[in-house]
This record gives structure tokens, C-alpha cells and sequence, in this order.
């Protein structure tokens, strides 16, 4: 609601006229309603009673009527280390955002004062921002990103996974056309012959498996060998004893035959 005051010292005030965002020139004669939020613009002049017309004057002026909503933007998943771009510019107000301010939830520190920005993250973890807006009026609004930020399966870009790297070199130093440990074979080769079977350790265990399968036969059939060998030995020194005791009992009865013929000649 704006109230106009005029008054003239010498003749007399004859007219105000008065005009709303550049419309049509109205006379004044009651308080005048203005409706309907924004910067809006508001000119007036008089004129006396013997036709002096007074130079217009020109206000302008803000109307606020709604409080700000905050728009953080859509919360995402990126691999570290990142440079976000916090996005507050989809805030809305009935007439001006004055202020932004973002906060890390963890540490409630002040990242940014701008509708929008870059933060550098290194390391992984869940981030939350809040951005906090203000009207002309000092009215306030809040909404929250959340930001993943994930560790990078291969996060020198050189199509090594870096879990292989690590495990291999135990750094992230050497390409995919690297020969490190002098084999002839390059880090991709190597990595692709390992990754054949899914993960490393499955593919290493796979190729072993199958020739440790053979090996178990032909331990196998080693062993049925020698069994044989031994078995055929045992045959051979039992029937060796046989023969020994057959012939010790043909001596013994040899013996008592004799035994028998020298008593014999004696008791007759
Ligand atoms: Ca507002
Ligand atoms: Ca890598
Ligand atoms: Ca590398
Ligand atoms: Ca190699």
C-alpha cells in the first residue's frame, strides 16, 4: 500500500498524477494498492493552481511477497578424485535470490557463496551440501546434494584395473604397454591372459587346476605300478620260502629215514 503526499507552498496544489510500471498517467486522489511481487516502478507529479507542472519523479521499488525455494540440484555418483559443479541457479524467488551459501554437512564449513561453483573432492565418501538462499527480505530456504563419490576402479585411465596395479607393483606407475618384470609379455597381456578366467586369482587358479588333474592321474597309475612291481615281488619271495621249506622237509625226512635205518640196524 503507497500513500502519496503533496503539498504546494504558493498557489495551491491543483493535480497529482501518478503512473505504475510506465502504464497510463492516473490522477491521484485515494492511497494507492499495489499488488503482485517484483521491481516495479512508480512516477509522480504535481501540478499547482496557475498551470506550474513539476518535474516527475521516478521511484523504483521491490515488491517481496514469497519466500525463496532452494534447488541444490540432483544428487549424483562420481568416481574420486572429482571437481563437482554445485548448481543452485534452478532457486526461485518472486523477486531475487540475494544470497547463496553452501555448506559441507560433515564440517559445516562454507564451500561456496555463489549460485554456482566447483569444489575439488579427492578422496571417497558420501558428501552432503546444503544451499541456503535468501530474498530481498532476508527470507531463507534450504535444500541438500548428496554426492557419492566413489573409488575409480582405474582411476590413471589406462585400462589396468589399479587393484591389479597395486597388486602386481604396488603402484599405478606403468601402461598397459609396460614390460616390468621383463618377461616379454606386456602389462595388457598379462592382465588379459589372468582376466580370461573373471578375476585374477580365479584365472590363475584355473590354468593349475587342470594340470594338477593330470598329475593326480598319472601319480595314480604310478602307484598301481609299483603296487604291481611290489606285489609281484612278494609272490616271487613267498614262492622263494616254499621252496626253501620244500626242500628242509625233504632233507628232515631224508634225515629220519636214515635216522630210522641206523636205530633199526641197531635194535635188531
Ligand atoms: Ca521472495
Ligand atoms: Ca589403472
Ligand atoms: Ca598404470
Ligand atoms: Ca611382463
Amino acid at each position: 500500500m503507497a500513500v502519496l503526499s503533496a503539498g504546494d507552498s504558493g498557489s495551491g496544489l491543483f493535480l497529482t498524477k501518478y503512473r505504475i510500471d510506465g502504464g497510463p498517467w492516473i490522477a491521484y486522489n485515494r492511497p494507492i494498492a499495489i499488488g503482485g511481487s517484483g521491481t516495479r516502478t512508480f512516477e509522480a507529479y504535481s501540478i499547482d493552481n496557475i498551470g506550474n507542472i513539476e518535474q516527475t519523479r521516478l521511484y523504483a521499488y521491490v515488491v517481496d511477497v514469497l519466500r525463496p525455494v532452494a534447488d541444490a540440484g540432483r544428487d549424483l555418483a562420481v568416481f574420486a578424485p572429482v571437481d563437482i559443479t554445485l548448481d543452485g541457479l534452478g532457486s526461485t524467488d518472486d523477486t531475487l535470490i540475494v544470497e547463496y551459501e553452501w555448506i559441507l554437512e560433515s564440517d559445516g564449513s562454507v564451500v561456496l557463496t555463489t549460485a554456482k561453483g566447483t569444489v575439488g573432492i579427492q578422496s571417497p565418501g558420501v558428501y552432503i551440501f546444503s544451499l541456503k538462499v535468501r530474498d530481498p527480505l532476508g527470507r531463507e530456504s534450504t535444500d541438500s546434494i548428496t554426492i557419492n563419490v566413489l573409488r575409480d576402479p582405474d582411476s590413471d585411465k589406462d585400462t589396468l584395473p589399479d587393484v591389479w596395479e597395486m597388486e602386481k607393483f604396488g603402484n599405478l606407475t606403468y601402461g598397459p604397454g609396460d614390460d616390468p618384470d621383463g618377461d616379454g609379455i606386456t602389462n595388457i597381456k598379462e592382465y588379459g591372459r589372468e582376466g580370461d578366467g573373471g578375476d585374477v586369482q580365479s584365472g590363475l587358479d584355473a590354468l593349475p587346476q587342470s594340470e594338477g588333474d593330470r598329475t593326480g592321474e598319472v601319480l595314480m597309475l604310478l602307484l598301481m605300478v609299483v603296487l604291481g612291481v611290489l606285489a609281484g615281488v612278494a609272490m616271487l619271495q613267498f614262492l622263494k620260502i616254499r621252496e626253501l621249506r620244500r626242500r628242509l622237509d625233504d632233507r628232515e625226512a631224508e634225515a629220519s629215514i636214515e635216522f630210522e635205518e641206523d636205530y633199526g640196524g641197531e635194535s635188531r
